[in-house]
């Protein structure tokens, strides 16, 4: 029987190149995301190259639809808690409450409900493997960016603890923290403004969701003995969050 992997957030960027590499590595898998239609696009496209998908559109958000969605799975072997957004980019004294909740709700509650869900089937069969998508931001909090990098924080502390926690079911647990990756990501930043969001990458070959998928793919299939509790991928442009070395 194939193994079963369950990425969240791939509708796009590093979740949908995740998706598409372990479906090309021999996963079946379940993708998830609220774009439906986009994921019907996924499910075609890994079904036309022989592989097998399972789609699932719900808002991570919501405890409920997590559970709805999640609850009926009957094996997972690999989770990829990817589904996440940074939203706005201000001062503190500026920001919108509402891109706060959005990314708190998604970034953290979401990652923690699906991991919930999803682990105590793991422990039920006996093991498994949870990767975490962090960030540099997870370290590294920045300015204008303090809400996403709590967040990330937020995810860094949760991958060290969950590890802990699972150690003794045989559950695996990796944080990936990626840098500077051209995706959606700085588009759903800036809600939408895509100058912007193409300013974010100028002068810079940025990571790819491909470049991450590849880690998440190496990491995935290591021996049980062996685990990444945490990698850090950056651009070769990208020394750190504060230094970014731009060609003109
Ligand atoms: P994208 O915007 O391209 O993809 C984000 C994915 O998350 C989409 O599939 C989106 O699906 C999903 N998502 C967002 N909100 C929700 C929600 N409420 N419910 C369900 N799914 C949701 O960005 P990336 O691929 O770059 O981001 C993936 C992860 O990587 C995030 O956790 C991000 O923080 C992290 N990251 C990104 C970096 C970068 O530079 N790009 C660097 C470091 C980390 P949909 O909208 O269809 O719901
Ligand atoms: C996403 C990249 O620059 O906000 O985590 O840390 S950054």
């Amino acid at each position: 029987m194939k193994k079963q992997a369950l990425i969240t957030g791939a509708t796009s960027g590093i979740g949908r190149a995740t998706a598409l590499r372990l479906s090309a590595d021999g996963w079946d898998v379940a993708a998830t995301g609220r774009r439906a239609e986009r994921l019907d696009a996924l499910r075609r496209e890994i079904e036309a190259a022989g592989g097998g998908c399972r789609t699932l559109a719900f808002d991570i958000r919501d405890e409920a639809a997590c559970h709805a969605a999640l609850d009926g799975l009957e094996r997972i072997d690999l989770l990829v808690n990817n589904a996440g957004l940074a939203a706005g980019f201000e001062h503190l004294d500026r920001g919108s409450t509402a891109d706060w909740n959005a990314m708190i709700d998604t970034n953290v509650k979401g990652l923690l409900y699906v991991s919930q869900i999803v682990a105590r089937k793991m422990i039920a069969a006996g093991g498994g493997h949870i990767v975490n998508i962090g960030s540099i931001a997870g370290t590294e909090p920045y300015e204008n960016g303090a809400v996403y990098c709590a967040t990330k924080h937020a995810v860094h502390a949760i991958s060290q603890s969950m590890r802990a926690d699972l150690l003794s079911h045989g559950i695996k647990v990796s944080e990936v923290r990626p840098g500077m990756v051209e995706t959606e990501f700085s588009v759903v930043r800036f809600h939408g403004d895509r100058t912007a969001a193409d300013n974010v990458y100028r002068g810079v070959e940025p990571l790819t969701g491909d470049d991450i998928a590849e880690a998440i793919a190496w990491i995935a299939q290591l021996p049980a003995h062996m685990n990444v509790n945490e990698i850090v991928l950056m651009p070769s442009q990208q020394a750190c969050q504060y230094y970014v070395h731009r060609k003109s």
